[in-house]
């Protein structure tokens, strides 16, 4: 069975509601006042079956429009979802403002295929009816509803002529419809709210994509409420699934209609991500009453959501009617909208619409949009949009996640996409991460540089540590790792424990040297805080002087040594060991003077007025007229 959704189009009182009756059996003006006015207000909904050539049953699932035009923004929650329209224009009074306003909104939101339908055609005759059909034809032309893509087939609902020919119409047109992608990831713009006796909460909305289950847990967004599947119906029966470009009823437990409203969509949990940055392809239509400027406020319509929000032009001051631009709307709330989406923009006042386009990306990098990545995301190639939001990541890559949230596609369509970039080492996987290789190249050679740096600025440091340098990259540890590891591999760099150097570089150790550097180690960790005076332990070194000070240099460097003033080195452990005391000497007195330090430690008043000063710049102690308290 293949199901498609038709959507009516139209002026007021054309007879589109008429006709979907005719053809259905169904009225629907469902509400008490639409029967009580004879208007249409609100969405309606109809369906029926047709027999196709091939013997497969075509369901048709109707969304009828209002054509007033103070409803125009109802009329915007029902066209999203629609595979094909009849564009209805009344015999008697051909063309009027709503059906030029309808059927720009029907361009603008890039409705491929429809019939239009010449009603009323009782009310007029033949000739009349000749005319009409002349001037249709004419406003249709160079259109996606011009001849001889699209009919025009005159009907009338009271007698039922031309119905027969109008149905043969959809099937051949539905026919030509491509079925929308039930494998995608599941979204349902909600259209309806409504409580069902002895059910509970139920929304309906035409399926966009992907495939609901019965019992599945889902998520609303953008408020991230969770909700339940209790049923599922289609087009008005039962059934456990319901797929892509169906008219779907979902029975929820997890919300009441309060929780829920029109424009809200279902998809499953923590998929996507709500956004107020939307980049977009605006086009302002030829029949916009003035130039659109940047900054302003306007109607933004996109599926079944509206809100008001500001445009902001890349690029322009202004805009002219008929001009396209690249845009960025910044909307009040998040919503959740994703790239392909197609919007509407209504003037702010008075409301009528002047523009629309697609959105191009709505998880955009910077602050102003990148007509680069634009260009490349308008051209529909999703193997190369997907690697252009791989690329502009720089060396961060681009999260399996993440390209879900941006895309849209399933985890399965990405893997699939990036197949061949994979193989041909245009990107990397990195677990979970794709990577440009463009930017791994740039992100070693930039660590390279770091490394000829730090090394000419330390020239008695062996080398950086991981972490310190880690530290000076903005990307993930992941990758960062992933990175050093090839770089190691390479040759490009050393590594030397927890250290990182160029190879060749970094303090290369004779054995003498390497012999001093132990004796001066253990001259000092051995002589706790009664240390040797330096120059007596350089004296007793094989090496020669300037040597042994740039060992102790390197000592000091590395925190092996500490300087505590001009005359006196201590080794690290035996500062450790000091505030151990200290520390323990607090439970027994918060104050402390030199008599008691020395006391405590053992040491000569030489050592201990240096060391107390020491101590007060680490801030484990602060002075106190002749004594110190303990911090
Ligand atoms: N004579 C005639 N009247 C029609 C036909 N279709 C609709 N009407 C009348 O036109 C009016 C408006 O029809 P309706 O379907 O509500 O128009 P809508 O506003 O486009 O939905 C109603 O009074 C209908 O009875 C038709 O084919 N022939
Ligand atoms: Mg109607």
């Amino acid at each position: 069975m293949k199901s498609i959704i038709v959507g009516t189009a139209g002026h007021i009182d054309h007879g589109k509601t008429a006709l979907v009756k005719a053809l259905t059996g169904i009225d629907a003006d469902r509400l008490e006042e639409e029967k009580r006015r004879g208007i249409t207000i609100d969405l309606g909904f109809a369906h029926m079956d047709l027999p196709m050539p091939g013997g497969e049953t075509l369901h048709l699932g109707f969304v009828d429009v209002p054509g007033h035009e103070r409803f125009v923004r109802n009329m915007l929650a029902g066209v999203g979802g629609i595979d094909l329209v009849l564009l209805v224009i009344a015999a008697d009074e051909s063309i009027k403002p709503q059906t030029r306003e309808h059927f720009d909104i029907l361009q603008l939101i890039g409705v491929k295929r429809g019939i239009t339908v010449l009603t009323k055609s009782d009310a007029v005759d033949a000739e009349t009816l000749d005319v009409v059909r002349l001037e249709v034809e004419e406003f249709l032309q160079g259109t996606f509803l011009a001849a001889p893509d699209a009919p025009i087939v005159p009907v009338s609902s009271l007698t039922g002529a031309g119905l027969e020919d109008l149905k043969k119409a959809l099937v051949t047109a539905a026919a030509q419809v491509e079925a929308r992608d039930s494998q995608a990831i599941l979204r349902l713009p909600i259209d309806r709210v409504f409580t069902m006796k002895g059910f509970g909460t139920v929304v309906t909305g035409t399926l966009l994509s992907g495939t609901v289950h019965k019992d599945e847990e889902l998520e609303v967004f953008p408020t991230g409420r969770r909700v339940r599947v209790r049923g599922v119906q289609v087009h008005g029966n039962s059934s456990d699934t319901a797929v892509a470009g169906q008219r779907t009823a979902l029975n929820l437990t997890g919300a009441g209609t309060e929780d829920l409203t029109r424009g809200m969509t279902i998809a499953p949990p923590q998929t996507f991500e709500p956004t107020r940055l939307v980049d977009v392809k605006l086009q302002l239509l030829p029949s916009a009453p003035r130039p659109l400027k940047s900054r302003a406020r306007i109607h933004f319509h996109s599926n079944t959501m509206e809100t008001v929000a500001e445009v902001k032009l890349h690029a322009h001051p202004q805009i002219s009617p008929g001009e396209q631009a690249y845009a960025r709307i910044v909307l009040p709330e998040p919503a959740l909208i994703l790239p392909g989406d197609r919007f509407i923009v209504r003037q702010f006042s008075p409301v009528i619409t002047i523009a629309g386009g697609g959105v191009l990306d709505a998880s955009p990098m910077k602050r102003a949009s990148d007509p680069e990545f634009l260009k490349i995301a308008e051209s529909l190639e999703p193997e190369k949009i997907l690697l252009a939001r791989i690329v502009r990541q720089r060396a961060s890559g681009l999260s399996m996640e993440r390209a879900i949230r941006e895309t849209g596609y399933s985890a399965e369509v990405i893997g699939t996409l990036l197949g061949a970039p994979l193989e041909k080492r245009e990107i990397a996987r990195l677990g979970n991460i794709f990577v440009h290789t463009g930017a791994v190249d740039a992100l070693k050679a930039e660590i390279i540089e770091k490394m000829k740096g730090f090394h000419s600025q330390n020239p008695l440091v062996e080398g950086i540590s991981r972490e310190q340098l880690r530290e000076q990259q903005s990307v993930k540890p992941e990758m960062f790792s992933a990175v050093l590891d090839a770089l190691v591999r390479d040759k490009r760099l050393d590594r030397v424990g927890e250290l990182v150097r160029l190879p060749g570089r970094g303090v290369v150790m004779k054995d003498e040297e390497a012999e001093s550097k132990k004796r001066i180690e253990e001259a000092f960790a051995l002589a706790g805080l009664k240390v040797p005076a330096l120059h007596e332990v350089i004296a007793g070194l094989k090496v020669d002087k300037v040597r042994a000070q740039k060992i102790v240099t390197l000592l000091l460097r590395d925190k092996v040594l500490i300087k505590v003033s001009d005359e006196l080195v201590f080794h690290s452990s035996a500062l450790a060991e000091l505030r151990r005391q200290i520390v323990a000497q607090k439970a027994k007195s918060q104050m402390i003077d030199v008599a008691a330090f020395k006391q405590l430690t053992g040491v000569s008043r030489k050592y201990a007025i240096p060391l107390l000063e020491y101590l007060d710049r680490e801030r484990l102690t602060k002075r106190v007229g002749d004594a110190r308290q303990i911090l």
